[in-house]
């Protein structure tokens, strides 16, 4: 397939407006960053940046907010406020429901939210296409000369770009590479750390054609200030971004089977932590800082994985080959799935196993966001707990000081009649209270909490407390990861041999994905993805994605008749042929 010579060139490029379409976490920050740069690409005042939010009864409201200088992002989100406000006063950002005005706008970004399709493998585009259809009508009456870039900063499928959306806007008239640049630049934000990691850590810049991720990288220069924005080939991208959060989640659950060991044989677990992270060279805080953000090879077991990205990010990379009817089995991804989504009821057993049957106690659950510090309660492990506290009979409460009582998830699993934000109603409510996210509050007032006289026990799922503040009252505390026996030097071999088998299970995993697209879905040189590029990209996540070179494994690493399931895993797939 040949590709058009360069439609835009960098150098000639003028940016005189920049739409963002869907404010939430990702398009509020880009949209108020990009208007605070002020920036000049061809011109002499500084690009105007409108947020695009359709009329919506959940989100409707964001529109007047924006225009009123106001950030529409709750939680702690250092900065943004400032930064929404300054840029809204001088009159470079604003918002609009009307999807018209993107008709001459130069940059498009895209931030719709996406995701799967509830117990399906395909991706649910539902509101992306909606969004699209509109810029599409939008973009039909653009001026003739002009050619603008659409950068989709949300998480795609790999393919997503050439197949589907390339094929959206051609319907309406609008060719890739002549009339519009299709581009993704798949971002790496996160509750609580919103402008922190736009500014500092590193971005892809993806294309459909060659001259795309030149484009973007100039722009996003002016943001991404302290890092480095690097370019790619659009199915690059996809898969690079899909990988980090599958082999993130990979990675919870290879440290949630080692901790399940550790709690039933009272050892250490943090210990076994930090000692093989040594070994492999992949350190971090997280050991001691429940608000630092895990990074490590071994990462931190907590009340179960939430979010909006990891639950589905690897289901996402195995999609196409589901469709085909591949094999799907052998799948180190798709088996952490399974062990990350019984993490909640696992963490509520063990802790009847320290306490004792709590069928009869009335349980408090802090946290409800699966973030520490937002309030984000999309596939919050908490109201998974909550819903199996509820089939279970048991009493409980929540409580959140971030969650709204109209909180979506709230109300579709029927939980608003269990969340408070006041924590003495909570703690005089209870007899045990599980810590589900590590918010400031319950750091702040762990005295409170830790003397609160009803309570008789804490559960730590979020390895907030130190066990020394229960010095006077040990058998008050217990948590995941929370023994107390130092690990033996053949456990930290046996661990950190397991990682190693799983690393490079994932790593035949992968080339084994990259060759099924390359083949079945890779036409020209320029789009090709290449394993050494992948490995690349994904080690530049600052939440670490270092992913080993494929190789065979020679045996499964066990320990006391103990083996890891994903290093078995990982040795059954070492000849993983997805054609
Ligand atoms: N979790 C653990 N243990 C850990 C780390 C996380 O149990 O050691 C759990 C958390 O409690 C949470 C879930 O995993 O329930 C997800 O948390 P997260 O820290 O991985 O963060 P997210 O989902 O908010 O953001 C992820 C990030 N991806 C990676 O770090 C690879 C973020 O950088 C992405 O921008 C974001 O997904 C996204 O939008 O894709």
């Amino acid at each position: 397939m040949e590709l058009n010579s360069a439609p835009v060139k960098p150098e000639n490029w003028k940016i005189k407006k920049i739409g963002v379409i869907g404010p939430g976490i990702v398009g509020m920050p880009m949209a108020a960053m990009l208007a605070n740069a002020k920036i000049k690409i061809g011109t002499k005042e500084p690009a105007e940046v409108i947020v695009i939010q359709r009329n919506s009864v959940n989100s409707g409201w964001k529109v007047d907010a924006i225009n009123n200088g106001k950030s529409v992002i709750g939680g702690i989100e250092p900065e943004l406020d400032d930064i929404t406000r300054e840029a809204v006063e001088k009159g470079i950002l604003s918002a609009s429901s009307d999807f018209s005005v993107l008709s001459n706008a130069d940059v498009i970004l895209v931030s719709i939210q996406t995701d799967k399709k509830e117990n399906g493998f395909e991706p649910d585009y539902g509101p992306m296409f909606a969004g699209l259809e509109k810029l599409a009508e939008a973009l039909k009456n653009k001026p003739s000369d002009k050619i603008p870039l659409i950068i989709f900063e949300s998480t795609l499928a790999p393919t997503t770009m050439d197949t589907l959306f390339r094929e959206h806007f051609k319907k309406y008239g609008l060719e890739e590479g002549k009339d519009i640049l299709l581009g993704n630049s798949p971002n790496r934000v996160m509750p609580g750390r919103l402008v922190e990691r736009i500014r500092d850590a590193d971005k892809l810049a993806g294309g459909l054609h060659p001259e795309t991720p030149k484009l973007i990288k100039k722009l996003y220069e002016h943001i991404v200030t302290n890092a480095e924005v690097h370019q790619t080939n659009s199915l690059t991208a996809e898969i690079v971004k899909t990988l980090e959060n599958a082999y993130r989640d990979v990675r919870i659950a290879f440290s949630t089977e080692m901790v399940r060991y550790c709690d039933q044989h009272n050892i250490d677990f943090y210990k076994v932590r930090d000692k093989v992270n040594g070994k492999l060279c992949q350190s971090d805080k997280a050991t001691t800082d429940p608000n630092a953000v895990p990074s490590g090879g071994i990462l931190i077991p907590m009340l179960g994985v939430g979010g909006h990205c990891l639950p589905k990010d690897g289901i996402l990379l195995w999609w196409r080959n589901n469709q085909k009817g591949n094999d799907t089995s052998k799948s180190l991804i798709l088996e952490s799935r399974l062990i990350n989504d019984a993490s909640p009821v696992d963490a509520f057993k063990q802790a009847e196993k320290a306490f004792g049957n709590l069928s009869d106690k009335k349980i408090a659950l802090l946290g409800v966001a699966y973030r520490f510090n937002s309030e984000d309660t999309r596939n919050s492990p908490t109201l998974v707990l909550a819903n199996y506290l509820r089939e279970n009979n048991i009493g409980y409460i929540l409580h959140d000081p971030y969650v709204k009582n109209d909180d979506q998830n709230i109300l579709r699993f029927k939980q608003q009649d269990h969340l408070t934000h006041d924590l003495n109603k909570a703690l005089e409510f209870a007899d045990y209270v599980f810590i589900c996210s590590a918010h400031k509050q319950y750091i702040d007032e762990a005295e409170k909490i830790i003397s609160a006289k009803n309570i008789k026990g804490i559960f730590d799922a979020s390895n907030i407390y130190n066990r020394n503040l229960f010095q006077n009252n040990p058998e008050k505390y217990a948590g995941i990861g929370k023994g107390t026996e130092e690990p033996s030097e053949d456990f930290i071999e046996f661990v950190y041999k397991s990682f190693r088998a799983m690393e490079k299970g994932l790593a035949n995993e992968l080339q084994g994905l990259i060759h099924f697209y390359n083949e079945n879905y890779v036409f020209d040189d320029f789009n090709k993805v290449k394993f050494e590029d992948v490995q690349r990209l994904a080690k530049t996540c600052s939440t670490g994605c270092e992913i080993a070179d494929p190789d065979s494994i020679g045996s499964v690493p066990s320990y006391q008749n103990f083996s890891s399931i994903l290093a078995k895993k990982g040795f059954s797939n070492s000849k993983l042929q997805l054609v």
